[in-house]
């Protein structure tokens, strides 16, 4: 990776820390630049994930390593996402951001998002029209029609050649694209954090602090412990590569609150700067971006301890057991999109009958808690890719011996 980027992206960071604090409010005339990196990055995803995918799915060769690698994809995810509710729980334990907080109720309350039931997340991954899930992008469905797509080309062999090499010039041409447009990266931080910078001022962030402290707190112990562990010994990868390697992605994920917008650099950092292969990065990154959130699960175990201390309940063990279990559910079903986290905050605080006012006090500061987990969400993205695909190059290696 070339060192002037990570320079750029710091640089960047600096001036709209600077701009941002000189500035206040105004400094939201940046905030087309901003904008139209989003969407720059925007545009692309669909047709990254649907072309990348089908060439992913049918370098897999045969619908068994598939099922192996989906296997080893989903288990990596559930692991680290188990931890990072526990990392959560703890830190909302420990720092108690919401005793004896004495910031007054604005009344507003939020609507309970619907817990959609187990069966019927999954069935919403299956499509009933892939060209509308295409034009809607609805990310899960897209990853479900592309993998059957890969699939029908290897069971159709020779007769499907055109197609598959159809898909793999476009994956190449979606891969271009990302290229160039990775360059404006420092442009689009820029445009996009100095504003945030400007609207939060201490005024506002002062009286939840220590919500704020806490979920930074939790957010670098999972990055620092659970993904150097992985990496280092299930990935064969020295952290201090890794980490430098997906700054890119990470300083994106923070700008953007978007994991799914973050997809695009995602898959660049990794394959570019980690040496993931393109057929495990494709099938593993897309999937993540919508169904991975560690930050997201690290921002429910501290928001359900600061809301039940604020009306000073006591949480029973069974209720924890619950938050565990109803966020990692919730994240399945929620797209990388940002304030993600506070739609999935209120199924898990109905689920354990937590009074729903509470997301009032965390609302006004989501944007802040949005860039640290989705930072979070996408370095674990990452940290998956090299995990799954230093295990596929052994599998390989096994089988050819
Ligand atoms: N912004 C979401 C994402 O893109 C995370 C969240 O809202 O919790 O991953």
């Amino acid at each position: 990776m070339k060192k002037s980027i990570v320079w750029q992206i710091l640089i960047a960071f600096i001036l709209a820390v600077i701009v941002g604090l000189i500035f206040g409010e105004r400094a939201s005339v940046v905030q087309p630049l901003g904008d139209l990196f989003l969407r720059l990055i925007q545009f692309i995803i669909i047709p990254l994930i649907l072309s990348t995918i089908i060439v992913g799915v049918t370098s897999a060769g045969n619908v068994k390593v598939l099922g192996r690698l989906g296997g080893k994809t989903i288990g990596y995810y559930l692991f680290t996402t188990l931890i990072a509710i526990t990392f959560g729980l703890t830190a909302g334990f420990l720092f108690s951001p919401g005793s004896g907080l004495d910031v007054a109720l604005n009344g507003d309350t939020v609507d309970p998002a619907e817990t959609e039931g187990f069966i019927s997340t999954l069935l919403n991954i299956v499509p009933t029209n892939p060209f509308a899930a295409l034009t809607s992008g609805a990310i899960l469905q897209v990853i479900f029609f592309a993998i059957f797509v890969g699939i029908g080309i290897i069971v159709a062999g020779e007769k499907a050649d055109p197609v598959q090499r159809f898909f793999e010039g476009f994956a190449e041409v979606m891969y271009k694209i990302t290229g160039m447009i990775m360059v404006l990266v420092p442009f689009g931080v820029f445009g996009l954090l100095a504003p945030v910078v400007g609207e939060y001022g201490a005024s506002v962030l002062m009286p939840l602090i220590k919500v704020i402290v806490a979920m930074a707190v939790a957010c670098l112990v999972h990055i620092i412990l659970t993904y150097s562990f992985t990496v280092k010994t299930l990935g064969k990868m020295n952290p201090l590569k890794f980490f430098k390697g997906i700054i890119p992605a990470a300083s994106v994920a923070f700008t953007t609150c978007s994991s799914a917008g973050t997809l695009p650099v995602t898959m660049k950092n990794t394959q570019e700067n980690l040496g993931v292969s393109k057929s495990t990065s494709s099938f593993v990154l897309p999937l993540g971006a919508t169904i991975n959130m560690d930050g997201t699960a690290i921002y429910q175990g501290i928001a359900v301890m600061f809301v039940a201390q604020y009306f000073g309940i006591e949480l029973t063990f069974a209720q924890i057991l619950t938050v565990v279990l109803i966020a990692t559910l919730a994240s399945i079903g929620t797209a990388g999109v940002p304030g993600a986290g506070l739609v999935m905050l209120t199924m898990v605080l109905t689920a354990i009958n937590l009074p729903l006012e509470g997301i009032a006090l965390v609302a006004g500061i989501d944007r802040i808690l949005d860039m640290m987990r989705t930072s979070v969400n996408v370095v674990g993205d990452a940290s998956a890719s090299v995990v799954v695909d230093a295990s596929e190059e052994k599998d390989d290696i096994a089988s050819a011996s």
